[in-house]
């Protein structure tokens, strides 16, 4: 197979953090001796007091244990807004874009940020919130999303974020899954102009929730709220009178920054928990390495903060950096499709990070609304969340990059805190759809599935494992170490599991192949196909539910759902937008299955197993290789499905 690369300009390169040998030898010397090298680079943030040791790590069964820097001390807040006072307090930091481009944008500089975080920390403290308390922030982007994140890591406290697109069941989950004292929400949430009521589901999710926690409400609409009789405050008038002036609390390394949900294969999502010292030094170096980012730039980050990518490429590893980042509260297609662009060009953006499916969904739309705006500031071009199809990659490159400016593809998860596999744009060549070669101290490793031996020859396809750690790495599942080990470090034993499919090409270049696990992706987003099912199964007219990802044009992958009604119930059009509607209050608007086929059975083998291979294979309509269907209890059922299937592309 041939595929064409993509070489950086000698323009590009001339000016790059890192040319190719300069990639070779740091990465050399990375791997060689990570004591050193991160030893090094680990002073790239301020240390209250420096570490004396590096590295202490164990991925070895039942001791896993995953210590960076751990007898230093420093923190966050400090290093993303204090230590620019002097230098660039009148810089701007955030570029924040509201939903709707007639309102007026808003440019807050290092100053005005260490103002608004340090007033936002003394009101999280006068609400009893101390260090090592949990926060759950469930806002839209707005700049108060910024300051609470940062004021948790400035009191200590330990924030985890919820999608403001999650429902309020979801919400309340989380909220005791970590006893979170304080939960922060605005009244409502503009979005491609429609507005969600955020302090209602707030509201409706507290009636689940068993201990006592505080709202503070941001006014972002002006909205009716409904107020609880106790227990609500408005930040506006909790902060009128707070102080400019709160001191940094001084964190340990390893002290907890954030707790963040992510789904897996099995059970109901985890708490993925990042440190302060590792995590931080790790996204700050490869958001100035993979997007090659310069003093003066501008770096917009289209996430949204209630995603692992808001929180490493937003808020933490720019601010570190000491960048102007922009904070966009609206969607791509919204009032038009030329949105980003016109955003591009009035914040004069210099690298462009995105997702597959916004470019798959802007692509539909032709170039004309890219071609309105221009686009000479866009030094460099960037994707995550899924792999990309060199349709996509290619429209972006020629549309969006002119041909002219580096693509890198950040291949990572919730769970490794910053890029793993990544080009470096002033060093590697690009492939459209590969992420390329491993960041600086990340050793992949590519693993025969079922015998687990780690295959050596260049190319080869297997399972995606690390060999070693890095320090964005996850630490712990929250309350739950156990699952943990069992999550990422049973299947294969002395290796990190991602739970990705991978290829290696005869170059060394990594091509994510998809997860291997009942994790799917749909438009960048996680979901754990048991989640969606235990929402199905919780209405009354189901009696069993399976759910798997089928491709989707813009998506990616869809959700495809095969439902198997309790007796008495008719399948009917109707019922089928009430389970709709239903998994959409359950779980949030990205959950809502895409197909919903009325299954009279499911195929499962004789010790009662779904047999998802087979589920699979029909949702992508390609059931001529269903493979081996003997071991079925009941082979009839899987006939009846083949042809009552719903997708016929
Ligand atoms: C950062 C983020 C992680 C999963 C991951 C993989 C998929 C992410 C990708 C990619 C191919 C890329 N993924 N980036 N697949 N190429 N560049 O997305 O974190 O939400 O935890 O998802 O997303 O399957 O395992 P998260």
């Amino acid at each position: 197979m041939t595929t064409k690369t993509y070489a950086p300009s000698d323009a590009f390169v001339s000016k790059a953090h890192a040319d190719r040998a300069t990639y070779d030898a740091m990465y050399e010397k990375s791997v060689a001796d990570p004591e050193s090298f991160w030893a090094e680079h680990g002073r790239r943030v301020d240390w209250i007091k420096p570490y004396s040791t590096v590295k202490n790590t164990d991925f070895s069964p039942g001791k896993v244990s995953i210590k960076w820097f751990e007898d230093g001390t420093l923190n966050v807040a400090a290093n993303c807004v204090d230590r620019h006072l002097e230098t660039r307090g009148d810089q701007t930091a955030i570029i924040w874009e509201p939903d709707d481009p007639k309102d007026e944008a808003l440019h807050i500089s290092y100053k005005q940020l260490h103002e608004e975080v340090s007033k936002f920390a003394n009101v999280l403290k006068d609400l009893g919130v101390k260090k090592g308390d949990r926060v759950v922030i469930y806002l839209p982007m707005i700049p108060e999303a910024a300051y609470a994140m940062l004021a948790c890591a400035r009191i200590g406290a330990i924030h985890s974020i919820v999608f403001a697109g999650f429902s309020a069941d979801a919400l309340a989950a989380r909220i005791s899954g970590c006893q979170a004292k304080v939960v922060i929400t605005s009244d409502g949430a503009p979005r491609g102009g429609r507005v969600t009521k955020l302090k209602d589901n707030v509201n409706q999710a507290l009636i689940n929730v068993m201990h006592d926690v505080t709202c503070l409400c941001v006014k972002r609409t002006g909205q009716q709220v409904a107020w609880r009789p106790e227990g609500d405050v408005w930040l506006h008038e909790a902060a009128a009178n707070a102080s400019t002036d709160c001191p940094a609390e001084e964190m340990s390394a390893e002290d907890p920054l954030f707790i963040l949900y992510t789904s897996g294969s099995t059970g109901m999502p985890k708490g993925v928990v990042h440190t302060t010292g590792g995590y931080l030094v790790y996204a700050a170096m490869t958001h100035q390495y993979t997007f090659d980012y310069h003093d003066g730039d501008v770096f917009w980050c289209t996430a949204d903060v209630g995603w692992v990518t808001g929180h490493s490429y937003i808020i933490y590893g720019p601010l570190a950096n000491g960048a102007t980042t922009v904070m966009f509260e609206g969607v791509p297609t919204w009032p038009d499709a030329g949105r980003f662009w016109e955003v591009c060009a009035k914040h004069q953006v210099n690298q462009f990070y995105t997702a597959p499916t916004a470019i798959r969904a802007l692509m539909a739309h032709g170039s004309e609304p890219v071609e309105k705006h221009d686009l000479s500031s866009l030094k460099l071009l960037g994707t995550v969340g899924e792999p990309i199809n060199p349709e996509a990659w290619n429209w972006y490159n020629d549309v969006v990059g002119k041909g002219s400016r580096p693509i890198v593809d950040t291949w990572w998860q919730t769970e490794t805190g910053g890029h793993l596999l990544t080009p470096l744009p002033g060093a590697i060549p690009t492939k459209p759809g590969s992420a390329t070669l491993p960041f600086f101290g990340v050793q992949p490793v590519i693993l025969e599935p079922t015998s687990g031996e780690e295959i050596h020859e260049t190319a080869c396809e297997g399972v995606l494992c690390l060999k070693d750690s890095w320090p964005g790495q996850m630490r712990t599942v929250w309350g739950d170490h156990e699952r943990f080990e069992k999550t990422y470090f049973s299947d294969y034993k002395g290796y990190y599991f991602s739970g990705d499919g991978c290829r290696r090409d005869e170059d060394g270049y990594y091509w994510i192949t998809g997860r291997v696990d009942d994790v799917i992706n749909v438009s960048g987003h996680r979901m754990g196909t048991a989640e969606v099912e235990s929402a199905l199964v919780a209405h009354a007219a189901v009696a069993e539910a399976a759910v798997v990802g089928y491709p989707h044009k813009v998506k990616g992958q869809g959700i495809y759902a095969y439902v198997t009604l309790m007796n008495g119930e008719t399948p009917s059009d109707e019922l089928r937008k009430e389970l709709e509607v239903w998994v959409r209050s359950e779980i949030g608007p990205i959950a809502k299955p895409d197909l919903i086929q009325w299954a009279p059975g499911l195929p499962k083998t004789r010790s009662g197993k779904i047999m998802r291979r087979i589920l699979r294979k029909i949702a992508e309509n390609d059931f001529g290789s269903l493979g081996d269907t003997s071991t079925l209890a009941d082979p009839a059922v899987v006939d009846d499905l083949i042809e009552n299937r719903m997708n016929r592309d």
